[in-house]
């Protein structure tokens, strides 16, 4: 795929941040297996409808094409990324989100979670991503699915996840309870809750 867009790389690059060539793979736990015929993904909280969905449904969802930059709260930013997969809003609205909700928490099969605001969720380039520059995306990166927001720091972006709870109050994610900022702006360096 050729379609980098020049000049203003400088620009995208948030500050503390350096872009790197490879695309690094970091993670907490080990590659969870993945079956397609036992995979469930679940939608729970203040919805009208709690969801289970099976992978084959999950696929058929429409999808959406987007590009956009990551930065790893280690320091180094990614440009230019595609991502096909179901934009988040799409779920939401499968599930009725109740107009109570703030905030969402992402999970994966280990137990690692993320949370954001609703409105993070919400926009346009939020999307649980099935395919990365037009192939499957690698296990390593998160495969057969992950979490993609591309405006807050990369650790927000669940990867493996299989479930999305929408919530009337905030509740910390795997790494905000360890001393990571709550909100995590790239632009704003919001790395540490100190
Ligand atoms: N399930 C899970 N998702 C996760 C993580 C993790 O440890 N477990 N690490 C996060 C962090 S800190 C980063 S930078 C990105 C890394 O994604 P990558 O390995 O595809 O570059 O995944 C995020 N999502
Ligand atoms: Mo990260």
């Amino acid at each position: 795929m050729f379609k980098r867009r020049t000049g203003d790389e400088k620009a995208r690059t948030p500050p503390g941040q350096r872009v790197t060539r490879g695309w690094p793979i970091l993670h907490a736990e080990p590659v969870p297996r993945f079956d397609p015929a036992t995979w469930r993904f679940r939608v729970t909280g203040q919805v009208e409808r709690e969801l289970e969905l099976t992978w084959e449904t999950f696929r058929a969802l429409p999808s959406v094409t987007i590009e956009s930059d990551i930065h790893c709260v280690t320091g180094w930013t990614k440009l230019d990324k595609t991502w096909e997969g179901a934009a988040f809003r799409e779920i939401a609205e499968r599930a009725g989100a109740k107009p109570n909700v703030t905030h969402v928490v992402t999970s994966a099969p280990s137990g690692y979670t993320a949370n954001l605001p609703i409105e993070a969720v919400m926009d346009d380039d939020a999307l649980f991503a099935w395919a990365h520059d037009g192939q499957p995306l690698d296990p390593q990166h998160g495969g057969p699915l992950r979490l993609v927001v591309p405006k807050r720091y990369f650790w927000k972006s669940t990867k493996w996840v299989i479930g999305v709870e929408f919530l009337d109050h905030d509740e910390r994610g795997f790494w905000e309870v360890r001393g990571y900022h709550n909100d995590a702006h790239p632009f704003a360096e919001e790395r540490y809750s100190w």
